[in-house]
């Protein structure tokens, strides 16, 4: 995908604030520090585009960005950050459920998994959850750079094994250090733009 415009849309606390578009939507959700926003500075070759922090917890709110005028990427708020009080926690977890739910122009989410971690409880819900609610999810196993290729591929069959039930189902190696998987990323994404 050649990107020609990416832009700041506006931070969302609540549904109200949702921006009014029939764009067709792409998410990006997994847990606190797994790399959402620097995953979506990659895919739209912005270094600055999204904020992005070593401290977990740094996406409070749902960020939108409009791509080429003609789709939009939301960055969400992570999940399973201990630190966080639970109030807001509830408050995070409310918006997120009604955003995942009500937003009609949503094609697609894409579900990060660090490429070095056996995924949690939580990643597993998360799936499960947007299986039921009928939304269709992309899996990307991030920060790839961090392991060697033999301990990649290892590690991509731990997390096949504990996350997904088939072969079919892709897993996507990506690191936002280097760009791979970006490729198949954006097909994956395009097919789901038609
Ligand atoms: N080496 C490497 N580091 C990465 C990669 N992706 C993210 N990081 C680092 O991981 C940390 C967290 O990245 P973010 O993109 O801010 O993570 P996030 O999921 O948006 O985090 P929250 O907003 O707190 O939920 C930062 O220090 C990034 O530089 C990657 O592909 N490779
Ligand atoms: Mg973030």
């Amino acid at each position: 995908m050649k990107i020609i415009s990416a832009e700041f849309m506006t931070s969302a606390v609540n549904g109200k604030q949702f921006p009014n578009s029939a764009d067709p939507e792409f998410a990006f959700i997994g847990r606190s520090n797994v790399g959402k926003s620097s995953l979506i500075n990659s895919l739209l070759n912005r270094k600055k585009l999204v904020k992005t922090s070593a401290t977990p917890g740094k996406t409070q709110m749902i960020n939108f960005f409009s791509v080429n005028d003609r789709m939009i990427f939301t960055d969400l708020p992570g999940y399973g950050f201990a630190k966080v009080p639970d109030d807001v926690k509830r408050k995070w977890q409310n918006l997120v459920e009604q955003y995942l739910i009500n937003r009609e122009n949503l094609r697609a989410v894409v579900l990060l998994l660090d490429i070095r971690r056996k995924p949690t409880d939580l990643d597993l819900h998360m799936k499960q959850w947007l299986e039921e609610i009928n939304v269709d999810h992309i899996l990307v196993a991030t920060k790839s750079d961090k392991l060697k290729q033999n301990e990649r591929s290892k590690q991509l069959k731990k997390i096949r094994e504990a996350f997904v039930d088939d072969n079919e189902t892709r897993l996507i190696p990506y690191s936002s250090k280097d760009n791979l998987g970006r490729k198949e990323l954006w097909t994956l994404l395009g097919e789901r733009l038609a």
